[in-house]
């Protein structure tokens, strides 16, 4: 994207708020990008647009955003999202959460906001770790990693988040990276427009709780990795099990259709609330 095109996109989307907390390196910039560029490639209106975060290093994003947007307490960014698209179900609601966030404290909203297939969309940034509080392994932490409440490694498996939404009952789920940025605009923009819960998986680099505690190496190492480990889950058809060890799958892994909860909601209300209580 050419520099006077994304200077009129900060302009229009992000409040001039630096500096930011982000450390150096860190992959957060570009998630948050990526979503502005999707917002920005499908034309919705930022006044019917809301922006819901938890709390972390990633749920400051909302507080960048020139949106409406709440910043709510940790792990409770679906249930206010919820509110929010059920008292107002013509908004688009996007939630902007980290894993720990999503799937630590806030893993029991997130399986059941997937289950009602409410029309939000979750843009989970995965940095493996929880950064905003110096470097605790999260659910998506992979085993062994060295993290400040695992000094000598971690001994659970994370989960597979997309796999996780997917089970729970999410119709749209797709994975990119901070390396493969346009394939990230591309998911996050189908997520938005998809009509039911969709999760979009941003696999993002944190140099400094992750990397340094890892020996990960810097921003840039850690996003060759990204660039070498991911495939695309079209070519992965092609490929055999030996070829796929040790890789994780980005694009669209999951869609299908479902009725969307706050149609059947106002179905519902039409139906039967309003002719009174029998
Ligand atoms: C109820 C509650 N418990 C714990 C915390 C402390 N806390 C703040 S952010 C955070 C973890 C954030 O990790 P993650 O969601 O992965 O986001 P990141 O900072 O890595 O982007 C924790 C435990 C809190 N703010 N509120």
């Amino acid at each position: 994207m050419a520099i006077e095109q994304m200077e009129k996109l900060v302009e229009k989307y992000f409040r001039p708020r630096l500096p930011h907390i982000w450390c150096p390196g860190c992959g957060n910039g570009i998630v948050t990008g990526a979503i502005v560029k999707a917002i920005d490639k499908l034309g919705l209106n930022q006044d019917e647009t809301v922006i819901v975060s938890g709390i972390g290093c990633s749920s400051r994003a909302s507080g960048y955003l020139n949106f409406d947007t709440v910043h709510s307490a940790h792990g409770r960014a679906l249930p206010v999202a919820t509110g929010v698209k059920l008292s107002e179900p013509r908004l688009n609601v996007i939630v902007v959460t980290g894993d720990g966030d999503s799937t630590a404290i806030g893993g029991n909203h997130f399986i059941h906001a997937a289950r009602r297939n409410i029309n939000l969309t979750v843009v989970l940034y995965n940095n493996n770790i929880y950064g905003m509080t110096g470097g605790q392994y999260s659910p998506l932490t992979p085993s062994h990693s060295i993290a400040t409440t695992a000094p000598y490694g971690t001994l659970e498996r994370p989960f597979d988040v997309p796999e996780l939404a997917k089970a729970a009952g999410a119709t749209f789920v797709a994975r990119s990276t901070a390396f493969h940025t346009q394939l990230l605009v591309d998911v996050i923009a189908q997520g938005i427009a998809h009509d039911g819960f969709s999760l979009i998986e941003a696999v993002t680099q944190c140099p400094i709780y992750n990397g340094r505690q890892n020996k990960l190496g810097d921003a840039p190492t850690m996003m060759k990795w990204q660039r070498d480990h991911a495939v695309n889950v079209e070519a992965a058809k092609k490929m055999t099990p030996e070829q796929l060890a040790g890789k994780f799958l980005i694009g669209v892994l999951h869609k299908s259709e479902a009725p969307e909860y706050t149609k059947q909601y106002d179905d519902l209300v039409i139906a039967n609330a309003q002719k009174g209580a029998k």
